[in-house]
This record gives structure tokens, sequence and C-alpha cells, in this order.
């Protein structure tokens, strides 16, 4: 059944008035399709953010604790390393706690933040131009997927990109090297990234970070069902499904799944779909990276490794990487 991805008209019902295109049109692709998935970007509507914040609270949630102790601890030396005076770089709107750490420590005098959502940009940029009287904000809306062109403000100078979070880790590895050269193309050579990955590590410290005793990873992932409902019109039984945290040992990634508790049939936009119980709803990955993985990959994709800093756990790992020319090999 190849049904072309053909998103109808919005109808005129308050329930799918502020629906996002694309959105619509990834649920039901995900519906249609035998593997059901959906990319992790739906998971952030108002309550999924809010939803996001908790989990960075939780005692099992190791990552953003760990990687802004070692902002915290390291950012002096990143400035050292050649970051000093360059212009920051952000790709995603800037965290409110991580984010002051690095400006401090390399004291540019411009910052640009990326985001391709225009509201949380100007906020995060307001924000931090009120804390750093001095620096020029320049926030720039796109999809930083894609090349972009900086502002002409920052055109000669040097730049430091800074891509904390290990979001990279929500990207295949197709994706994730399409990024990397993306992010060489708009900083250029000679520039620095410094970026965030998460490390391989036992499955006993991963699956708990991702299946929490609270239950608020669990409400993240179904939030997205309640999402599917709330904006386009679907009548999915939330409470038949399960949250399931997997770890993937093959690719080296957890997965976040919506498993069906029973077999069950529901509606999004007037169509109909069953699925069988046991089956799921592919809603994220997290991949995690070796020292070599993760020296191989910024290799692959222009950017050779200057320095890592590491917790005494090695959980976590920040590097600094630069944009060499590419060589001929030997
Ligand atoms: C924001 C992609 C880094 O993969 O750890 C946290 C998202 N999902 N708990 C991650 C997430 C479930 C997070 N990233």
């Amino acid at each position: 059944m190849a049904t072309m991805i053909d998103v109808p008209e919005a109808k005129p019902q308050a329930a799918q008035g502020d629906a996002d295109p694309a959105f619509r049109a990834d649920v039901l692709a995900c519906f249609r399709d035998t593997r059901r998935a959906i990319p992790a970007r739906w998971f952030y509507d108002k309550a999924g953010s809010e939803l996001f914040e908790q989990i960075t609270d939780l005692p099992e949630y190791y990552p953003t604790r760990t990687e802004t102790e070692l902002l915290a601890r390291y950012c002096g030396e990143v400035a050292q390393q050649g970051g000093a005076g360059r212009t920051v770089v952000e790709f995603g709107s800037g965290s409110s706690v991580k984010t002051p750490h690095l400006l401090r420590a390399i004291q540019g005098k411009h910052y640009v933040p990326i985001d391709i959502s225009g509201e949380f940009l100007r906020e995060s940029a307001a924000a931090l131009a009120r804390d750093f009287s001095g620096l020029a904000v320049h926030p720039l809306e796109g999809d930083f997927m894609r090349p972009l062109q900086l502002p002409e403000a920052v055109a000669g100078e040097p730049k430091l990109g800074f891509f904390p979070g290990s979001t990279i880790g929500n990207m295949v590895a197709r994706t994730s090297l399409d990024l990397l050269r993306s992010m060489r193309e708009t900083l250029g050579v000679g520039s620095l990234l410094l970026i965030g990955m998460d490390r391989i590590k036992s499955p006993d410290i991963l699956i708990p970070a991702y299946d929490d005793a609270q239950g608020v990873t669990a409400r993240f992932n179904l939030n997205l069902l309640h999402r599917i409902n709330r904006e386009i019109d679907g009548t999915i039984p939330v409470d038949r499904f399960r949250h399931v945290a997997r770890w993937n040992d093959s690719y080296a990634r957890i997965e976040m799944h919506l498993e069906a508790q029973e077999d069950l049939s529901f509606t999004v936009l007037g169509e109909r779909f069953s699925m069988r119980k046991g089956e799921t709803i592919h809603t994220e990955n997290s991949h995690k990276y070796g020292p070599r993985d993760a020296r191989l990959l910024l290799r692959a994709g222009g950017w050779t490794v200057r320095h890592e800093w590491t917790d005494p756990d090695d959980w976590f790992a920040l590097i600094l990487a630069e944009a060499v020319p590419f060589q001929t090999a030997p």
C-alpha cells in the first residue's frame, strides 16, 4: 500500500489549527509504514520541553550534570587551547546554564546563537545580552543541518562552534556526518568546534538514565502520543502504550519506543491505523561514542581533535576539534 504523503488541508477545527504541516506529514508517514518511527524533534512542544527540563534534574540522568561540570571546570582550558577571543557560534538555542561558562572564559566580542525556532532564540539571546554587557549577540534563525551564511559582522572573525548536550547522538551516522560537514562549511577552515558527546558505558547506567524510577522519561515519551491527539485530531489510547528504553549494542545506542500493550486501532486525521500487541513506535535514538568512535566521526566530517576532557568515570566527553584543510592520503 504505497500511499503518497498527502497532507490534508486543515479542517476548521480548533484542535488542528496550530499543527505544523511537517508534524502531520511525519506522523502519517510513521503509521502508514510497517517500521513505525517518528523523528525525535517532535517531543519538544511546551509540555515536552518542560518534561525534558525535569529529565535533566533526575538522579539517573547523568549527561546534563556531567557536561555542565566539565564546562564549569575546563572552559578556561578551552580558551588556552586556542579558543580565547573567538566568536562563539552555538548550534541550537543557548542553554542558560552551559553557555555562560563558555562565554565568560572565551571573552569574545561576538556571539551567534543559531536555532530553527525564532521564539526560543530571541528569548535566550535577550537573556545572554542582559548578562553579558559588551557582548554583541547576533541571533540567527535557521536550520543548522545545512550550511548557513553567518552575519556580516563576524565574517572575518576567528570562530568557535559550540554543540553541547550530545545532541549529535539523536542522529544516525549518515546524518551526524552531514551535520559535521555543514558546520565546517558554516564556520570555515581554521575554526574550532567544542562538542559534547556521551560515552558508551554499561547498560546498567544507561537504561535507568532513559527509564527513570519516577517515570518522567516515560511521560516525556508518551507525551508525543498526547501531542498527536491534541494537535492532529488523534484518537490514540495513550494508556494502552508502554515506554520502553533499550540498549542496541550493535548500533551503540539507546532506543526509545512506545509499545502497544494489546491489539489496538485508532484514527489520526480520520485515517484508521492498527497495531498488534508488542509492536512499537520508535521515537528516539541516543547514540553513544567510544573515544575512537568520536574521533573517527569528527575526522570524517573534516574535524581533527585537539583536546578532550572527560569526568573521572569517563561517562561524558567534551571534545575540542579544528576544521583542517582536507589532505591527500599518504
Ligand atoms: C537531548 C538528545 C541529548 O538523548 O539524552 C533524554 C534526549 N531523551 N531522555 C538524550 C533525551 C530521553 C537527550 N538529548
